[in-house]
């Protein structure tokens, strides 16, 4: 029997619809694509296909939406978001912010900077990490080891390998002392000095009540008396970078000529005297310990004029020794201190004690 006409249109126009792939609801209510074409709109495929448009829905279980979904937990955990959400976790991809409730079980590749807060690439010990300190970039498991109270590389040794002492001596011994491990060796014993310091070779030079002492191949040799001085015998001594040698004695501060031994005033301390000791640092400011009320204060002199001016009470009585040393400023005091001295206010703080010893002078580290 014939078809009548209108009827085999009808059959023809369905068949166009479908080849052009619209499935919107393109089969009728109810009925699924069997083809898995995309998903102009929001409807369930049950043939897998990625969405071109970001929906919430958690429709496609084995493909990955092409868009991130930003308000709702992926079902699967994916790795294409753009912007990490904060449910689901990554278990391949690292995120590259720290908004992860659930903790990835891959390492991330970069670190959250809440594990990182001084930035230098290794992530604290309490997220897991081996940065010791992780407030100070220049402490890390490759820092370089300095003489400090910082385990620099974080291998649970402190100035390991490294010499850190520096001379000091009492009224009869010569010391060399360590003031981060608080360790103390005994080297020689000494004349009647005052005090001593290190010039740029290294070589000990002292000064005492009859004059200017030099320590050389483990000896004591006198190299002049007291010429030049015209007030109290000088009980502080420091030598610069370039080897001028200051001596500071009563209120006043001379210029001492190491090949002479001959002392030329530099003038007054302005109503400061000396305490015990003068010390250069490595920018070449001289600094003195001065008898205070009670209390010695920090002052700095014009290496020039002579000139001193006050910084600030140190805190301990009879601080004898001075020395600066890898960038620390200690001095050391009659009831046998080490302190810790903050040139920029003066204040001293305790970080060593030798019993029973009195220290009388210090000299600067090589390096200062
Ligand atoms: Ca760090
Ligand atoms: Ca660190
Ligand atoms: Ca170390
Ligand atoms: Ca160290």
């Amino acid at each position: 029997m014939m078809r009548s006409a209108p009827l085999l249109a009808l059959l023809l126009l369905a068949a166009c619809t479908t080849a052009a792939g619209v499935d919107t609801p393109d089969r009728g209510t109810g009925r699924n694509d069997t083809t898995g074409e995309a998903d102009t709109s929001d409807a369930s495929d049950t043939v897998a296909t990625a969405d071109t448009a970001g929906d919430n829905e958690p429709a496609d279980t084995a493909v990955s939406d092409t868009t991130a979904n930003t308000a709702v937990a992926d079902t699967t955990p994916d790795d294409t978001d753009t912007a990490p959400d904060t449910l689901d976790a990554d278990t391949a991809t690292a995120d590259t912010t720290a908004t992860d409730t659930a903790p990835d079980t891959a390492p991330d590749t970069t670190i959250d900077p809440a594990c990182d807060r001084d930035n230098d690439g290794f992530a604290a010990l309490s997220c897991g990490g081996d940065d010791c300190n992780d407030n100070l970039a220049r402490v890390r498991p490759d820092g370089s080891e300095g003489c400090d109270f910082t385990d620099n590389n974080c291998d649970g040794a402190n100035n390991e390998g490294l010499d850190c002492t520096f001379y000091a001596h009492t009224p009869s011994e010569l010391y060399r002392i360590d003031p981060f491990a608080g360790t103390s060796t005994l080297v020689t014993s000494t004349p009647t000095l005052w005090d001593f310091d290190t010039d740029t070779d290294g070589t000990l030079w002292g000064i005492g009540p009859d004059g200017l002492y030099r320590f050389d191949s483990g000896a004591w040799s006198t190299i002049s008396g007291l010429s030049g001085v015209t007030g109290s015998s000088p009980n502080g001594f420091a030598i610069d970078s370039t080897g001028r040698a200051y001596a500071t004695g009563g209120g006043q501060v001379y210029l001492v000529n190491l090949d002479t031994g001959t002392f030329s005033l530099i003038g007054n301390l302005g109503g400061f005297t000396s305490s015990g000791d003068c010390v250069v640092d490595k920018s070449d400011t001289v600094y003195m310990s001065a008898s205070g009320f009670g209390e010695d204060d920090l002052v700095r002199i014009n290496g020039s004029t002579g000139a001193a001016t006050l910084i600030g009470s140190i805190g301990f009585p009879s601080v004898y020794g001075l020395t600066a040393a890898w960038g620390f400023l200690f001095g050391l005091d009659a009831s046998g201190n080490i302190i810790e001295i903050n040139p920029t206010t003066g204040r001293g703080n305790i970080v060593q004690n030798f019993s029973n010893r009195v220290w009388y002078g210090a000299a600067s580290s090589a390096g200062r």
